[in-house]
């Protein structure tokens, strides 16, 4: 089967809490391979700039804050079908919805600090993938 990449980010809130190791263990507990990792600090104009589709909800102020708070953690994930099986395996966006066992289940803390960000689709994923680790 043909391996797919895709983008994970670790946010702030999980770095804080010494979760790193955790979910890249779980990551590569579920047949993700780790292709490329960074530990970098967001600064406004790259948070802006990344979450730009969000840019006319009302939660984008503070999404940017939260993502500029602290370190995090981007990396590039490979597997068969890797988009849809890490949102999958990382869960819904508000961990009070999120199927038992997944990141989010464990590790989030609201809707907002959801502790991972993964690419939601094959063109998002080639252009964060692209954001973060430029060819
Ligand atoms: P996902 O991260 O599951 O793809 P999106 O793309 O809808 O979810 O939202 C991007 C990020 O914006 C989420 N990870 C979360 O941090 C934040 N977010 C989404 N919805 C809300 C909300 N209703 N209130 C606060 N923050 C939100």
């Amino acid at each position: 089967m043909t391996a797919e990449r895709t983008l994970a980010i670790i946010k702030p809130d999980a770095v804080g809490r010494n979760l790193i190791g955790k979910i890249i263990a779980h990551l590569e507990g579920a047949g993700f391979v780790i292709r490329e990792l960074q530990m970098t600090r967001l600064s406004e104009d790259e948070a802006r700039r990344f979450y730009e589709v969000h840019s006319e909800r009302p939660f984008y102020q503070s999404l940017v804050a939260f993502m500029t708070s602290g370190r995090c953690v981007p990396m590039v994930l490979e597997r068969h079908s890797a988009v849809s099986a890490l949102r999958e395996t990382i869960g819904a966006t508000d961990p009070a919805r999120a199927a038992h066992g997944t990141v989010r289940a464990l590790y989030a803390e609201s809707v907002e600090r959801n502790a991972i960000h993964a690419s939601d689709s094959p063109e998002n994923a080639a252009r964060e993938i692209d954001f973060f680790f430029p060819s």
